[in-house]
């Protein structure tokens, strides 16, 4: 493969191995991530190898030894379980690989950690139901412990309802899964029939959210519940602006840009130049009135009414091109 001209060793010469190791790679969030991930790779003259993710452990760890054998030079984690993965991570440390850690914390300081600033992404969210509904009502809550981005959001979802004694938790409940949407959906019916009292869901996945406006919408109960998410997608948009859907808000970032960030933060390692351990994308809040104001049908048509979106200014330098998305 052809090198890219101007750019430092090993981006001078082209092909070099970068693998991106998923834990989860279904639903929409996931592919627009390795999308995003891939034009970055591509516009770098990468060759970007792409693991896909079956939320499996025994599976991650033995993609990251493959990984290691097929002369990968930087490894991306994006997900996973910190503690079934340090042993392998580490190996590749010793390797010399470089590793970059998306929403899964290695807790190690060679690895750089990308997030999407989920306590800003949670506040986003919450505000606006707080806006919307007051700050006394009866709440639904889909959660699952032990993905970081779902425990940091759940982080500012307590500190919500400990500074708001009127906001009930009547049930939490979630599934992450191949079909987590339609999992999330299920536990959702049972959940609302067995409390009708609840107005507000917060989500802070799109496949819960989605999950949870099928369950609203099997039960014709959209005119009684509102729900708040995080992440966006042009399947989410068509959901969020339909008639009479109770979706009505969401906070995300642009996850293309992520995965561009991601593969970014590999190759200034590989570069030998510096990458902050932190590495933030931030989110916007988006909401359903204003994609129907704005006549706003996909992300595309997002990314133009906010050009924010589409970039970040984080991990770059003058030598790497752009990803197109
Ligand atoms: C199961 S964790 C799902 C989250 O990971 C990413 O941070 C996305 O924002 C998604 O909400």
């Amino acid at each position: 493969a052809a090198g890219l001209t101007g750019a430092p060793a090993p981006f001078d010469k082209g092909g070099v191995k970068i693998a991106l190791i998923s834990y989860i790679s279904a639903g929409d969030f996931f592919q627009a991530y390795q999308a995003g991930a891939q034009s970055q790779a591509k516009a770098l003259g990468v060759d970007l190898q792409i693991f896909p993710g079956r939320q499996n452990a025994a599976e991650q760890r033995e993609q990251i030894l493959q990984a290691i054998n097929l002369g990968a030079k930087a490894i991306v984690i994006d997900h996973g379980q910190p503690e079934a993965l340090s042993d392998v991570v580490q190996q590749a440390l010793d390797k010399g690989i470089k590793v970059v850690a998306f929403d899964v914390n290695l807790n190690n300081p060679k690895i750089p950690q990308v997030e999407q600033s989920d306590h800003k992404l949670a506040e986003l969210a919450l505000q606006q139901a707080l806006k919307e509904n007051g700050t006394s009502f009866n709440a639904g809550y889909v959660y699952v412990a032990g993905f970081a981005p779902l425990d940091r959001r759940n982080e500012v979802w307590e500190k919500v309802k400990a500074e708001h004694k009127d906001i009930v938790e009547k049930a939490r409940f979630g599934t992450v899964s191949d079909t987590t949407a339609t999992a999330t959906a299920d536990q959702a019916k049972a959940v609302f029939r067995a409390n009708p009292d609840i107005t507000v869901v917060f989500a802070p996945y799109d496949e819960f959210a989605r999950g949870v406006k099928l369950a609203v919408s099997d039960l014709g109960i959209a005119d009684k519940v509102k729900i708040y998410s995080a992440d966006i997608s042009t399947a989410d948009i068509q959901e969020i602006v339909e008639k009479d859907s109770p979706w009505v808000a969401t906070a995300a970032t642009n996850p293309a840009v992520v995965g561009a960030v991601s593969i970014r933060a590999a190759a200034l390692q590989l570069a030998g130049e510096a990458v902050p351990h932190q590495i933030v994308v931030d989110p916007v809040l988006v909401t359903q009135k204003d994609l129907r104001d704005a006549g706003v049908n996909t992300i595309e048509d997002l990314a133009k009414k906010i050009p924010a979106f589409s970039t970040s200014t984080a991990v770059t330098a003058s030598w790497i091109p752009s990803a197109a998305f």
